[in-house]
């Protein structure tokens, strides 16, 4: 056993999921259809379909998730047996506002979530809410077209306030936009529809579309944030970001030059969130490239007046580029100057497992951005065999945990980051994001079902389960 370092006491231990990847349910009880419901199957290395509405014939493995919505009293008591405090999920926009511009919001779904939360506060484990992952009506995008416009940000500062007034006393710690900085990688059509709901043409600016939906998006945020504390002042609101530090390849000045471009393209938005303010080098930017935006100076006032309460992110793996001889402008562009990492390991997925990397992002958010942070997502998907006695024998995530909370506690411990929580991904098996599949695992909780949603959907423990009821235990000392 390694020996770790004990964890505050009040420490959020946890687990992390988003509506749509485990709900299933998607149109019962009114819901509406989502972004999430009209995406296929992919498989790893082959990228998820869209199809305008839901198609007769095509597999949508959002549509069953792993039935959480039935199964959940069942899941919640293994969560508590593992020892959760908190869990992370999202409210599904759609099952509140189906196509999300009615005024009136829809009670069935309200009440679902009234049910969840209460079931898990009877077992001690405080709802932590994730209010847009991935999980845009698709009405919106049809008839608005997404984040490209401004009447999105009433449409979702309506979604916040209804649910920041009926779960006011239920719900603590909100998070607005999962993982905004995703889409970076603008030139991927997946995140730009999953964050934001675009959907773009051959003629359109992709590029300039992303910094504009972004902006709509943080100036929804910075509303929502004070929204939520005129509700109710002891709110914790936070930004989510997704964190994979960026090194440079070699100490060579213009490899070194462009990790720290591409840092900034990667956390500006962590910059206006946390800071209220855009970082002097994006103005810049825009004018080098031409790009007429839509920022006014009253959107400037709101965001210096909403900014979040603390650091949401999302942890997995780290990223390396390399300079270009003779570019001057470093015009960093996510994935194309991404290189391989030559020192580390990586999951099947092609996912570099970098434990150091979440101590080092974790000093770098603390000395730029001075706010407490929360570990919301981290976790190793992988396909998991399971035995003729129902065992799974998951070491490899062991080995994948042991080793990054050990950093995450090291940060702590050592270098006094003040850290909120910690909420592995997908504590429970579920579907994943970016393929659609069911087969890249990252459960302590095993399901029954396939990437076509055959199976009893049972549960079962992996092995993973005893070994994190231990950590847990031992306020994160046994690892
Ligand atoms: P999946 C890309 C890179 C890092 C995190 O991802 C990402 C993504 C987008 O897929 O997403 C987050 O399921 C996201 C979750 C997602 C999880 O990481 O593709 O917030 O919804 O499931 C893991 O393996």
């Amino acid at each position: 056993m390694t020996k770790g370092y004990k964890m505050p006491k009040g420490f959020l231990w946890g687990g992390a999921v988003a509506a749509h990847q485990l709900e299933g349910g998607w149109d019962v009880d009114g819901k509406g259809v989502s972004i999430a419901d009209v995406m296929t199957a992919g498989r790893n290395g082959v990228p998820r379909k869209v199809t305008d509405g839901v198609k007769e014939g095509e597999v949508y493995p959002n549509h069953w998730g792993n039935d959480f919505y039935h199964r959940y009293p069942e899941d919640d008591k293994l969560f508590a047996e593992m020892g959760f405090k908190c869990f992370r999920t999202s409210i599904a926009w759609t099952r509140i506002f189906p196509n999300g511009d009615e005024t009136t919001p829809n009670e069935a779904g309200l009440k679902f979530y009234d049910d969840l939360f209460d079931d898990l506060l009877s077992h001690g484990i405080q709802p932590v809410v994730t209010l847009s992952h991935f999980e845009i009506p698709y009405h919106l995008v049809k008839a608005y077209g997404g984040f490209s416009n401004r009447k999105m940000i009433d449409f979702f500062v309506r979604f916040a306030t209804v649910v920041f007034d009926r779960y006011k006393d239920k719900v603590k710690y909100w998070m607005t936009f999962n993982e905004i900085n995703n889409q970076t990688a603008w030139s991927d059509p997946h995140p730009l529809l999953q964050n934001s709901g675009l959907q773009l043409g051959a003629d359109d600016n992709w590029e300039q579309a992303m910094y504009q939906a972004a902006h709509y998006e943080l100036v929804a945020s910075a509303l929502a944030v004070q929204a939520g504390h005129a509700i109710n002042p002891d709110f914790q609101i936070g930004c989510m970001v997704a964190m994979c530090p960026i090194y440079p390849l070699t100490a060579k000045p213009a490899d070194v030059m462009m990790a720290e471009r591409a840092m900034q393209k990667r956390y500006w938005f962590g910059d206006v969130h946390c800071l209220g303010e855009y970082p002097k080098w994006l103005p810049k930017y825009f004018e080098r490239k031409g790009f007429d935006m839509d920022i006014t100076a009253a959107d400037l006032a709101t965001l210096k007046a909403g900014t979040v309460d603390y650091v949401g992110f999302s942890y997995y793996m780290s990223f390396v580029t390399k300079g270009r001889d003779g570019d001057q402008e470093y015009d960093f562009k996510e994935p194309d100057d991404f290189v391989e990492n030559p020192y580390v390991e990586k999951s099947d997925w092609g996912w570099q497992i970098d434990p150091t990397g979440l101590r080092y992002a974790m000093n770098w958010m603390q000395d730029r951005w001075h706010l407490p942070q929360f570990i919301v997502e981290n976790g190793f998907g992988a396909y998991d065999k399971k035995e003729a006695d129902g065992s799974v024998h998951d070491d490899y995530r062991i080995s994948y945990f042991r080793d990054h909370i050990l950093a995450m506690e090291e940060a702590v411990a050592l270098d006094g980051v003040d850290l909120i929580g910690y909420t592995p991904w997908g504590c429970i098996d579920l579907v994943s994001a970016s393929t659609g599949e069911m087969a890249k695992r990252y459960g302590f909780i095993y399901v029954d079902a396939d990437d076509n949603g055959h199976g009893s959907f049972d549960r079962s423990k992996k092995d993973s389960f005893d070994w994190f009821q231990q950590v847990i235990a031992s306020d994160g000392e046994d690892l």
